[in-house]
């Protein structure tokens, strides 16, 4: 299904104004070791610079990858490091290191669930012409794993993340270099900030829209603000040391409907956040989820979701850096499901960090948190950038609290009513396949943190619950307008294959 990923994709999406956005720069090429395998970067005239950044159903932020002058499109997740690809078809132009990355994706018996190798290709990405990048070239993934259309995950986390690529180059004692792409592009243009942009757009959960920009180097000119914000340093002694691995940062405060909680290490909790695009939600501790939502809602049966009204506003925002940044009232609310007479069933889009077994005190911010600000993340490669000799993250506040208060009820309304009026077939989706493992791989996954990947399982059973709810007309239980809906999601597992 070589270019098949961009099927679904409205041409009118094709446009370069939802192009990633690369600053305009002079022709050059630089390239540092020489030798075999040696990696080179290119930084292409803006004429390579086609690309598409779409956010599909404000679930998945993807873009896209050239690999060996085909294109992919990618999940574009700062929440992990490695680069894979999983693809039928063969790929015109790689060389085979032959060295099994099968360890990063569990234990013996699920390793042949996401089997691959390292590859190395080369890649155009934003512009940018990288020879001889490695990426796992996935023999098999978990079906469910991934979205229809979309074919991998280029992982963004910041250079002291863990990667399984390197890992298993080093241990085969290889010297072929693992570097990731984003890496890659800095270590070759020391002239480039080494930092990307993320300004990711909020949809109306229905369909495949432009996902924002996505830039490498300079910000957008709009939201250059954001060079001025705060600069909140990559916590390298956090909580389990998640902060080694993802772009964590400390977490002042949390207000909800005027309480503030001090969560700053000095405070009455101590948290610690990473924020991760492959993410959808947001994951705190249970706490706050009763503090937002009320403490006796019934919940998904992994406990970690609360039904809720879909037509409630709920008032929060984050502190960090001394900075208080409002989320959308959009945000905290995620329709997940439809009642039998049609009607949208909610979920609070802030979940409980306690399913993944994370620690007391650590949080995800995904796209909940993400769509409500312009983030910055500086690899700091040289120490020369924020003062400081760690990478870090600055973040622009998009949401005004006001406005977004003021235009809550008609917004919501509205996606509401297209929420329950939509059909994902209608933007070319074909049915998901749930594997029959989806459990074991979620608690795989989250020991390596790809996090991302609870997202497209509860995507995809979101997507078979919805198409069977079409097929079938019905739900076992529903409540009446205004309540709670008493409705029992079956667990993951017994959707298990058992669609096609
Ligand atoms: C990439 O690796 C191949 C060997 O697989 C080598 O022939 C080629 O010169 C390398 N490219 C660069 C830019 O070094
Ligand atoms: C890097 O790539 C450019 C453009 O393809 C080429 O001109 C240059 O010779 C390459 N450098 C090396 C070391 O291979
Ligand atoms: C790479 O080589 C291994 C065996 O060495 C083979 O099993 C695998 O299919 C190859 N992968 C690709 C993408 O060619
Ligand atoms: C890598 O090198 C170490 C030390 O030289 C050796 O013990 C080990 O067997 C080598 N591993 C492989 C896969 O060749
Ligand atoms: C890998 O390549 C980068 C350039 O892309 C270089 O800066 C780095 O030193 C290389 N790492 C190793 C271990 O060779
Ligand atoms: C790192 O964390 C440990 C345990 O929480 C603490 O004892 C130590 O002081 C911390 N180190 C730094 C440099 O913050
Ligand atoms: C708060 O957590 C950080 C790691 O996230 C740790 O370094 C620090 O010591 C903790 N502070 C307190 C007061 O526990
Ligand atoms: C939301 O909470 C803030 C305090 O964090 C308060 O100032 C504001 O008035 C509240 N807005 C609404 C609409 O209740
Ligand atoms: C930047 O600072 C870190 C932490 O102090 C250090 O490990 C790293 O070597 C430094 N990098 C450079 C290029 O100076
Ligand atoms: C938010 O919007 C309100 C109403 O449009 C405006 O008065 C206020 O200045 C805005 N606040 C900020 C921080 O921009
Ligand atoms: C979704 O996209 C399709 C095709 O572009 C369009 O016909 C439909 O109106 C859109 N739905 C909503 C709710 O925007
Ligand atoms: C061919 C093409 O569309 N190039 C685009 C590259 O990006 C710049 C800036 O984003 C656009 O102005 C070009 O049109």
């Amino acid at each position: 299904m070589r270019h098949a990923a961009l099927s679904f994709i409205p041409s009118v999406l094709l446009s370069s104004a939802f192009a990633i956005n690369i600053p305009f720069r002079k022709v050059h090429t630089r390239s540092s070791t020489r030798g075999l395998h040696s990696i080179n970067v290119t930084r292409l005239s803006e004429s390579g610079n086609v690309s598409v950044f779409e956010n599909i159903d404000n679930i998945r932020y993807v873009g896209d990858i050239a690999l060996a002058g085909d294109t992919f499109e990618v999940i574009l997740d700062t929440g992990s490091n490695d680069f894979w690809i999983y693809e039928s078809e063969p790929l015109s132009q790689y060389y085979n290191t032959s060295i099994k990355a099968a360890d990063t994706y569990g234990p013996s018996n699920e390793q042949s669930k996401t089997a691959g190798y390292v590859i190395l290709a080369d890649v155009v990405f934003g512009g940018f012409n990288i020879q001889n990048q490695s990426l796992i070239k996935e023999l098999s993934v978990s079906s469910g794993i991934l979205n229809p259309g979309v074919s991998g995950v280029v992982g963004l986390g910041p250079p002291t993340g863990y990667s399984s690529i390197i890992r298993s180059l080093t241990h085969a004692n290889s010297t072929i270099n693992g570097t990731g792409p984003m890496e890659n592009i800095f270590l070759h243009n020391p002239d480039m900030e080494p930092q990307f942009t993320i300004l990711m757009s909020r949809n109306d959960d229905t369909n495949v829209t432009a996902g924002g920009s996505f830039t490498i180097g300079e910000p957008i000119s709009e939201y250059a603000a954001v060079t001025q914000q705060p600069v909140l340093p990559l916590l390298t002694n956090a909580t389990h040391n998640i902060g080694l691995d993802y772009w964590t940062i400390h977490v002042d405060a949390i207000t909800i409907n005027g309480k503030r909680y001090d969560t700053s290490p000095s405070g009455t909790q101590n948290i610690s956040a990473f924020l991760d695009t492959g993410t959808p939600t947001a994951l705190v501790d249970p706490m706050f989820v009763d503090a937002i939502y009320g403490s006796s809602l019934q919940t998904t049966e992994d406990g970690t979701l609360s039904f809720i009204p879909c037509d409630t506003y709920y008032n929060v925002s984050i502190e960090l850096g001394g900075v208080e940044y409002p989320l959308n009232p959009l945000d905290m609310i995620w329709p997940w499901d439809i009642d039998e007479n049609g009607n949208a069933i909610c979920v609070g889009a802030l979940q409980r960090n306690t399913y993944l077994g994370m620690p007391k005190g650590t949080w995800i911010l995904g796209d909940t948190f993400l769509r409500n600000v312009y983030s910055l993340f500086n690899m700091n490669l040289w120490n020369k950038s924020g003062g400081i000799s760690v990478p870090f993250v600055q973040l622009l506040s998009l949401t005004n609290a006001t406005e977004a208060h003021i235009q809550f009820t008609s917004q919501n309304a509205a996606r509401m009513a297209a929420f329950q009026t939509s059909e994902r077939e209608v933007s070319g989706f074909t049915p998901v396949k749930a594997g029959p493992n989806i459990v074991e791989v979620i608690i795989i996954m989250s020991s390596i943190g790809v996090l991302l990947l609870i997202a497209a399982i509860v995507w995809a059973v979101k997507v078979i619950r919805r198409r069977r709810a079409l097929r079938l007309g019905k739900y076992a239980a529903v409540g009446t307008p205004g309540d709670i809906p008493q409705y029992e999601p079956p667990s993951y597992r017994q959707y298990g294959g058992s669609e096609s």
